[in-house]
């Protein structure tokens, strides 16, 4: 009688909202690239190398089509990854006088 925490009701449901939460797949982001007239091809692809961790051909790649369009997709990651790349490529870039600028969006 008003046994409250060990009917085997409170158990399954309490195991299955654990499993659940778990296993969901995290929100992931677009870091996005945006070009500027100032910061050298050479630092945009030594970043996108170094901090993104891109090929050579690819971070050429990127490089180019942000030059050639105005903004393009350095990665995608989770919040708190994409966050911390664009704030170490702000430094480096601040450290060199560059006004590079990236942002982050999400992707669905
Ligand atoms: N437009 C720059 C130049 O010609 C190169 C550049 C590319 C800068 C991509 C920023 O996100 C960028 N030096």
């Amino acid at each position: 009688m008003g046994e409250k925490w060990d009917s085997d009701e409170d158990v399954v449901t309490e195991t299955r909202r654990k499993t659940r939460r778990s296993t969901r797949p995290p929100n992931m982001y677009r870091v996005l690239l945006h070009n500027d007239d100032y910061t050298t091809r050479e630092f945009v692809v030594d970043m996108l190398t170094s901090v993104f961790r891109k090929s050579e051909a690819d971070a050429v790649a990127i490089m180019l089509n942000v030059h050639h369009n105005g903004v393009g997709i350095a990665g995608v990651y989770t919040l708190e990854i994409a966050e911390t790349k664009v704030r170490r490529v702000e430094g480096l870039a601040r450290q060199q006088g560059f006004p590079l600028r990236l942002s982050i969006e999400p992707e669905d």
